[in-house]
């Protein structure tokens, strides 16, 4: 346990009344906010007939019309930024569901409040000024590497932006820096704890105390995988860029779900085919409204992420409502080491080459502990007969494309015209065999 119980008790222990207050002003300010500055949610208050006064209680959140990927997407790139760019100091952006991404922006004020909820998240898996956090979420255009970065630095801690990969390197700096704390994706830190056992590393000899895991999903049995093998606490973060970053939610050591972050986020379940609004203890999709953002606000944000919500009184002391590890999506976005990926971006960089067909099969295999993806494409039979030499050069072409657009190296295995199964409803296009 680090020197401080928590970073923001005001905040953090709220009575449920206090909350709901506080969460009503604030979800006010926004949707007036944005009903005068973004187009796109006058357009959207007009056609549901809904002006911002008819926000009277919590209650009423659910008149207010939804926000997706797709919308975002379709106002690229910053049509939904509710302050002029001279206010915005820091874009981030992630995978959209074809070739361009959805781009996120902040003011220097969000920047601020995203630093202390990370903060908060440290706090709560035990660091304080004197942690190590070695911090290796990829740096970039992904929230994950700057988003802990900063949170890191206004809680005190002294932080490594080491960045993802290079393993022999973070397994070196772990020990030589005496990190205490390592930010990164579960299936990472296990690639980490299994690259250093074989190494001849005794993890328990090292300070390291707390691992601070997200951007994917992943389960108990991870956990308990990961606590042994790196002998630390495994704790799951919550985010995504859309709505902040990392820090929407953390899980606590009671480890019973992680705590979103009602002072800066409204959550609500629905189900996911009729949009109807859930009663606490249901699964359904997680749906998010911000109502601290300056930059970007978003009203009623489908998540697409499954999770269940827990309103009871929570050991650690911390009164906001707890999320259950989110099980699944409801649209068929992978994670695939910790990046994200559509289909669709796999199928549009396909059709860019002539000689692929349009039938193809993407498979997620975790090998050791590293996620690789191959993806069958069938070819034309003229291509298939073709030389060895023109089919090598075609591979090496798909494969160098879809690690520049996607961002991940994938293995492309060429099958013959009309091999892959066909189906007569909806194409399966993924096998994932990973068991999480
Ligand atoms: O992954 C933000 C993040 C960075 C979270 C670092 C935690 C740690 P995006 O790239 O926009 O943002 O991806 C968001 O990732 O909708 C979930 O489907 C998934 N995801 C994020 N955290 C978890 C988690 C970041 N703890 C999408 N468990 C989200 C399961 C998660 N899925």
């Amino acid at each position: 346990m680090g020197l401080l119980k928590y970073w923001d008790e005001k905040h953090e222990t709220m009575s449920r009344q206090d909350i709901e207050q506080l969460q009503l002003s604030r979800l006010q300010e926004t949707v007036n906010k944005v009903n005068k500055t973004v187009p796109f949610y006058q357009k959207a208050f007009k056609d549901k007939g809904i002006e911002p006064g008819d926000i009277k209680s919590l209650d009423d959140l659910k008149h207010l019309p939804f926000t997706s990927k797709q919308d975002l997407r379709d106002q690229y790139p910053y049509g939904l930024f509710a302050v002029p760019m001279d206010d915005v100091v820091r874009l981030h952006a992630s995978s959209g569901t074809t070739g361009k991404p959805t781009v996120v922006g902040y003011t220097a004020g969000d920047i601020q409040r995203w630093s202390n909820l990370i903060a908060r998240c440290l706090v709560i898996g035990g660091g304080d000024r004197k942690s190590v956090v070695q911090n290796a979420y990829g740096y970039g255009l992904f929230t994950g590497g700057m988003g802990v970065h900063y949170g890191a630095e206004c809680l005190g801690a002294t932080v490594v932006p080491i960045s993802g990969g290079n393993t022999g390197r973070q397994l070196m700096l772990m020990q030589d820096f005496a990190t205490t704390i390592l930010t990164c994706t579960p299936s990472y830190a296990l690639y980490l704890g299994d690259s250093g056992a074989e190494a001849g590393l005794d993890f328990r000899s090292l300070p390291l105390r707390t691992g601070i895991f997200g951007a994917e999903p992943w389960s108990e049995n991870m956990r308990k995988q990961l606590e042994e093998k790196l002998n630390i606490t495994a704790l799951d973060i919550y985010g995504l860029s859309e709505v902040m970053g990392p820090g929407v939610a953390m899980e606590c050591p009671v480890k019973q779900g992680s705590h979103i972050f009602e002072d800066h986020f409204i959550a609500e379940v629905i189900d996911p085919d009729t949009g109807e609004h859930l009663p606490p203890g249901e699964q359904g999709e997680l749906v998010l409204t911000t109502i601290t953002k300056e930059a970007l606000p978003v009203i009623r944000y489908r998540t697409r992420d499954i999770t269940v919500l827990d309103y009871e009184k929570c050991e650690c002391g911390r009164t906001h409502v707890r999320m259950k590890r989110v099980t699944g999506r409801t649209d068929d976005m992978l994670i695939i080491r910790g990046v994200n990926v559509f289909p669709s971006q796999v199928e549009s960089v396909l059709l860019e080459f002539g000689e692929a067909e349009p039938h193809y099969m993407i498979e997620v295999y975790r090998k050791g502990e590293l996620d690789t993806m191959e993806i069958q494409v069938e070819l034309s039979e003229k291509m298939f007969s073709d030389t060895i030499r023109n089919l090598e050069g075609l591979e090496h072409r798909i494969r160098s494309r879809i690690l520049s657009v996607l961002n991940i190296s994938a293995r492309v295995k060429f099958v013959e015209s009309k091999s892959l199964p066909r189906s007569e409803g909806k194409a399966k296009r993924v096998i994932d065999h990973r068991k999480l």
